[in-house]
This record gives structure tokens, C-alpha cells and sequence, in this order.
């Protein structure tokens, strides 16, 4: 076989945010823009000689595309073998259980996760490690770094594999093995849920709706809801994968799922709503009349995790990422193990899972996860939800109300100022980053501030330090404001304020969160100036 050693064209410096590389679709299809970034990946981290990879995607458009130019790029740098999901398809936390199971070298994960998808949308790509995980920020930067200066690129000259045929084929030297995406994912469910107990509670008639929103959990939530657990066939809505999710977007909260939190809120409605994202990482869970912030989630999760059999033994610690509210603080505070808080992101959690520190992790941003992949994962968390009402027979309100009577009630809320001009977001957050150390004892609309700083974390795994993770703004009473710009957008800038207040267990807890927190809100306005910095009146997106 031929082996090109093509020169490409310069275009440098790819520089991966929150959760790898994301960007405009046509940006990706430029020649050499991928190749760029996929050749940085091998030699940064060692070259591709000998190795393996896992290798898929979200279906969205360019992924089989991206995928062929991969498996070319992988066979011209001499890697051994790579496993690949039929069709390219692979749901996020599917490779990473994959990469985990095979003992790979690591895998090339295609998706811009909930960002949409199409030609005049998002793609996106980024590189997981040995354990599992996202890489870590030192591998990241060694990537980064490589694309600044990289000149060639390896490709060989070779045909199309078809990756539509589960099986093994060879290109050049390298093995080829296209697999189930749902299998493997399917029998490591098994091991950690009761499934004769969900399966009796579908039996019992309890009613269920999930919104795979077109995008890749739909092929894994019919295989194991609908033809597994016996949910009745028409559980699993919108299931098939589409290029461009039928033209939403592929993030499930209640501004783009609205139709399904819709459906939970009319009298019609079933027990139990769901929806997941593009790449199947993410989770909304909803109860008949009720939404389940992912913050609280975390934290009815952490508390009732014993109750799944892969879990009897219970957790060693519970990780949220700083923005999450403080509501699984609680839990672990009740339980007697540690808690930790890292920055926003998911490659925070690999060392605290990897040293066992930690059993459960989550974000606001509706990601939750344990060590039993180094993903967040939308479709465990659904499982583990309905475990958990299989055994505790009660409504997912029930388990709410109980919950808060016992620790509390997190109100909390995330606004979202999208598309903002960059220069103008970097100047409200520098302004804001200048006036921290004299914020403390003075007074907003009536709230004091009682601290405040720009996060920054020490890992205490590996010692790393991750500075200038978010402004943190502690209010009395229990209140606190976080402010930081995002890190996966592709477009201008986002600015994602992160609202949350406290209020005790003999509280009123039945309050409309944006009620409940408007006292955080306005001193924010008053303190931040959003409206005179970006001369919007209200964010774009609440959730
Ligand atoms: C967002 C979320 C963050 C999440 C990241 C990747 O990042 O806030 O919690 O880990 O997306 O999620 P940012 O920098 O835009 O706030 V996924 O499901 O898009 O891989
Ligand atoms: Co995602």
C-alpha cells in the first residue's frame, strides 16, 4: 500500500476549549483543518506506531467524512488496530467504556456535543486517554502546541472503508473492527442496575417518554428502554440519528426540550420524561409536573445510589464542578464522605475517579456520571433514575419533596448571554475580576457580600493548577453568584451566569426559581452591570 506524505496547507493553531476542539462545520471541512488537528493528536502524544484507537461519532453532518479521513491518517502513521462504531456511530460514554474494555490506546470521539449540527452548523472532535477520559489540560496544551507548529500531515491513498458492516477488515498493515455501538454499552447497564426491577415497574404500567432529540442515544435508549426493559415501542421519541438532529438543537433543557417538558406538565403526561444530547452524555430528567434541575439530580442520585445493585456499597465521595449548586454537598456532608469542587468540564473528574476518591460526579449543565466510565453519561443516569423509583415505589415529585424536607432546597438557575462580541465579554469579566478583592461587607440591592474570588483549583491528585476558572460571589443568607465565559461555542461569546439560593429544610420550597432567586439577580445586575456592558436587558437562554 501507498503511503502519502502529504504537506498541508498551514492552518495552525487549533486551540481545544472546555470539552476539545469545536468549530464551524465548513471550518472543519477545509483541507487540512482536521488533518491539522488529528496529526497533532498522534504526535503529541507519542505517535500512532503500533497503537490502537476507538473511533466515532454523533452522526451529525461530516462524521462519517471525518471518520474516513481518521482511519487514513491512523493507517500512514502505522497504528495497530481501530475499533469503530457501525456507521461511525458511537454515543460519548460508549467510547469511553470502549477504550476502557479493549485496553486501547485511547479513541478520537467526532461530536460539538449539544451545539447543532449541519454545514452551516457545529462539528467538533477530542481526543480521550487510556483511562477513558477526556484529556487531561497538560495533554491538551501539548496537542494545542503541536498544531502551532505542525507541517505535514500522514494520509495514506486508499478507498473508503464500509462502515456499515460489523466485522473485521484490514487497510494497509491495520485491523479494522466495526462494532455494535449499543452492545458492549448494553452489558455494562446490566451489571449496574436491576433490570428485573425496572422491568417490573414498566410491567406495572408506569409510563415513560424519552427524547433522543435525533441524535445518538436513540439507537441505545430503544435497544435497552424499549426492546430490553419492555417500556411499550413508542417510549423512545425522535430515536433516529440525523445529520442535522432534524434541525434542533441537541440540548436537553427546558428551553430545547420544551415540548417534551411540555408533555410532562399537561395531565396527559407520563410518570417519567427524559431527554438526552448530540453525543449522549448529557441528561434531563423530568417527573409528571415537575423539573429535575441537574443540580438537584446530582444530588438525589448521591443519596440513593445504594439502592442500584452495581452500587450497594456505596460512594467514597461525590465531585461537582464549581458553577453546580451546593446541593450534593449536602448529601455528602450527610453521608460522611468527602465532596470535591473542580472546574467546569469533565476531564476534571478522571483523577478523582481514577484514585477512587470519588463515586458520583455532575454538572449543572446537566452531566452526570460515576467510575464506571470517564464520561458523563446521559443514559446511566436515566437508568439509575428509574432503578431508584423502581425500588423506592414513589413518584419522582414524592422523592423530590422528601428530599428537600431533609436537606433543603438549592434554588437555582443558569442565565445565558449568547453570541455577546468578544472584546466586550473579556472587558466585563476583567472588570469584575479588578473589583473582587473589594466586593467584601459591601451591600447590592439589599445583599452583602460576605466573600468572593476568581476559582482556581488545585488538583489534588496530580497537583496541577487550573487558575481563572470562574468569579465565585458568596451573597449572606446562603446565596451566591458565579459568573464565567463558555469554552465550547463557536460563534462571538457566551457569558453564563450561574444563580443559586439556599433555603432550609422547614422552608418554602414550592417557589418558581426565578421567584426564589430574584433577590441574586437583581444585586448581580446591580454589581455586574450585564445590561450596560452588553446592552441586553435578558439573557437569551434560562435554564
Ligand atoms: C459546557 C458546560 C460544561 C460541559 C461542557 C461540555 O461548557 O457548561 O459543564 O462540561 O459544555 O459538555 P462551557 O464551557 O460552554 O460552559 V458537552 O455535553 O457539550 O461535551
Ligand atoms: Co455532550
Amino acid at each position: 500500500m501507498k503511503v502519502d506524505s502529504v504537506v498541508s496547507e498551514p492552518i495552525k493553531g487549533q486551540k481545544p476549549g472546555t470539552s476539545g476542539l469545536r468549530k464551524k462545520t465548513r471550518q472543519f471541512m477545509e483541507r487540512g483543518f482536521l488533518e491539522n488537528f488529528v496529526q497533532s493528536i498522534f504526535s503529541a502524544t507519542g505517535g500512532a506506531k503500533g497503537k490502537s484507537y476507538v473511533v466515532g461519532g454523533d452522526g451529525r453532518f461530516f462524521n462519517k467524512q471525518a471518520i474516513q479521513i481518521i482511519i487514513k491518517m491512523a493507517a500512514a502513521n502505522g497504528a495497530a488496530k481501530l475499533i469503530i462504531g457501525q456507521d461511525g456511530l458511537l454515543a460519548t460514554p460508549a467510547a469511553s467504556h470502549l477504550i476502557r474494555l479493549n485496553k486501547t490506546d485511547g479513541g478520537l470521539i467526532l461530536s460539538a456535543s449539544h451545539n447543532p449540527g449541519g454545514i452551516d452548523q457545529d462539528f467538533g472532535i477530542k481526543f480521550n486517554t487510556p483511562n477513558g477520559g477526556p484529556s487531561a489540560q497538560r495533554i491538551t496544551d501539548a496537542i494545542y502546541n503541536f498544531t502551532k507548529t505542525i507541517s505535514q500531515y500522514f494520509i495514506v491513498n486508499a478507498d473508503d472503508i464500509d462502515l456499515s458492516k460489523i466485522g473485521i477488515t484490514h487497510l494497509g498493515n491495520m485491523k479494522i473492527e466495526i462494532v455494535d455501538p449499543v452492545s458492549d454499552y448494553k452489558d455494562l447497564m446490566e451489571t449496574l442496575f436491576d433490570f428485573d426491577k425496572i422491568k417490573a415497574l414498566f410491567a406495572s404500567g408506569f409510563s415513560m417518554q424519552f427524547d433522543a432529540m435525533h441524535a445518538v442515544t436513540g439507537p441505545y435508549a430503544k435497544a435497552i428502554l424499549e426492546d430490553c426493559l419492555g417500556a411499550p415501542k413508542g417510549t423512545v421519541i425522535n430515536g433516529i440519528p440525523l445529520p442535522d438532529f432534524g434541525n434542533g438543537h441537541p440540548d436537553p433543557n427546558p428551553v430545547w426540550a420544551k415540548p417534551l417538558v411540555d408533555f410532562l406538565m399537561s395531565e396527559e403526561g407520563p410518570d417519567f420524561g427524559a431527554a438526552s444530547d448530540g453525543d449522549g452524555d448529557r441528561n434531563m430528567i423530568l417527573g409528571k409536573g415537575i423539573y429535575i434541575t441537574p443540580s438537584d439530580s446530582l444530588a438525589v442520585l448521591a443519596a440513593n445510589i445504594h439502592l442500584a445493585k452495581g452500587y450497594t456499597k456505596g460512594i467514597s465521595g461525590i465531585a461537582r464542578s464549581m458553577p453546580t449548586s451546593g446541593a450534593s454537598d449536602r448529601v455528602a456532608k450527610a453521608l460522611g464522605i468527602e465532596c470535591y469542587e473542580t472546574p467546569t468540564g469533565w476531564k476534571f473528574f478522571g483523577n478523582l475517579l481514577d484514585a477512587g476518591k470519588v463515586g458520583i460526579c455532575g454538572e449543572e449543565s446537566a452531566g452526570t456520571g460515576s467510575d464506571h466510565v470517564r464520561e458523563k453519561d446521559g443514559l446511566w443516569a436515566v437508568l439509575l433514575w428509574l432503578n431508584i423509583l423502581a425500588v423506592r415505589k414513589q413518584s419522582v415529585a414524592e422523592i423530590m419533596q422528601e428530599h428537600w424536607s431533609v436537606f433543603g432546597r438549592n434554588y437555582y438557575s443558569r442565565h445565558d448571554y449568547e453570541n455577546l462580541d468578544t472584546a466586550t465579554a473579556n472587558s466585563l469579566i476583567n472588570a469584575l475580576i479588578e473589583k473582587i478583592a473589594n466586593l467584601k461587607g459591601q451591600e447590592f440591592c439589599g445583599l452583602k457580600v460576605i466573600a468572593a474570588d476568581d476559582f482556581s483549583y488545585n488538583d489534588p491528585v496530580d497537583n496541577s493548577l487550573s487558575s481563572n476558572q470562574g468569579i465565585r460571589i458568596f451573597f449572606e443568607g446562603e446565596a451566591r453568584v458565579v459568573l464565567r465565559l463558555s469554552g465550547t461555542g463557536t460563534q462571538g461569546a457566551t457569558l453564563r451566569v450561574y444563580l443559586e439560593q439556599y433555603t432550609s429544610q422547614d422552608g418554602d420550597h414550592s417557589l418558581d426559581p426565578q421567584i426564589a432567586l430574584k433577590a441574586v439577580i437583581d444585586a448581580t445586575n446591580a454589581l455586574v452591570k450585564i445590561e450596560h456592558y452588553t446592552s441586553r436587558k435578558f439573557p437569551d437562554v434560562t435554564t
